[in-house]
């Protein structure tokens, strides 16, 4: 019997497995096949693939390359239309649920929509939320929105929840690709506290510690990517962590 991303991902959520997801982007990554079969050795949960702008290759190729490594799932993170392939395994159909931008919480669904239909891609409606970490990232200013200040869990627990009633799926909390710091545990936990559907934790993660804190603080999902882009042996020392947290 198929089981969906989401479904597999919903069943490790409540026997209160966490996960991890390394995002590639195909622009930045220098040796993807090296990065995926360390993914594959160690047991990664999840491959992201995506970026706000990428120019270089196609992400049809990009997957390709990674199927040939690995059958971890591979999870379109498009930063628009364009990066929407049918060889993925699943879409995270995001709406930017942080910011004002119209086209970003609708506009750009909608003109995909019958397309993402057409692909017969498995949708997972994403509920993504900029965080502030620190600097300008380019989602944020690529979006033209204003993250959620970093000392605010209030408005990002509100803004979650209003995600979660309107029937999101999933919640994504992005400080954004190299993120000077990365979410507090505070901001994690009152989003936590607030939703049950999955949530995904990323930007600026560069350590273990980092990740254990998102974990700890109620992240299901932790992605890393810049890091591992700078040196992937980063990848092993993550599952190493997240095995011994589960063995706690
Ligand atoms: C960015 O959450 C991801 O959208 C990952 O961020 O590249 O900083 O790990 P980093």
């Amino acid at each position: 019997m198929h089981v969906s991303v989401y479904d597999s991902l919903v069943h490790k959520q409540s026997a209160g497995q966490k996960m991890l997801a390394v995002l590639i982007d195909p622009d930045h990554i220098q040796n993807l096949e090296e990065s995926v079969r360390r993914c594959n050795e160690s047991g990664v949960d999840l491959i992201f693939l995506g970026g706000s702008l990428v120019s270089s290759g196609t992400i049809g190729e990009s997957i390709e390359r990674i199927k040939k490594n690995t059958d971890i799932p591979v999870l379109l993170f498009p930063g628009d239309e364009l990066q929407i392939d049918s060889r993925a395994d699943a879409l995270l159909l995001l709406s930017l649920i942080s910011g004002r931008n119209p086209e970003l919480l609708i506009g750009k669904q909608v003109v995909a929509a019958p397309y993402i239909r057409k692909s017969g891609l498995e949708t997972i409606a994403t509920g993504y939320m900029l965080i502030d970490g620190g600097r300008i990232t380019t989602a944020s200013y690529i979006s033209g929105t204003v993250p959620i200040p970093a000392d605010k869990p209030e408005i990002a627990m509100c803004t979650a929840l209003a995600g979660e009633m309107l029937g999101l799926k999933l919640i994504y909390m992005d400080a954004g690709s190299g993120a000077k710091y990365a979410m507090s545990a505070q901001m994690i936990k009152a989003v936590r506290d607030a939703v049950k559907i999955p949530i995904v934790v990323g930007g600026g993660i560069r350590s273990t510690s980092e990740a254990v804190n998102a974990w700890r603080a109620g992240a299901d999902v932790v992605v890393v990517g810049n890091a591992i882009e700078e040196d992937n042996t980063l990848i092993t020392e993550l599952m190493n962590a997240l095995q011994d947290l589960q063995q706690i």
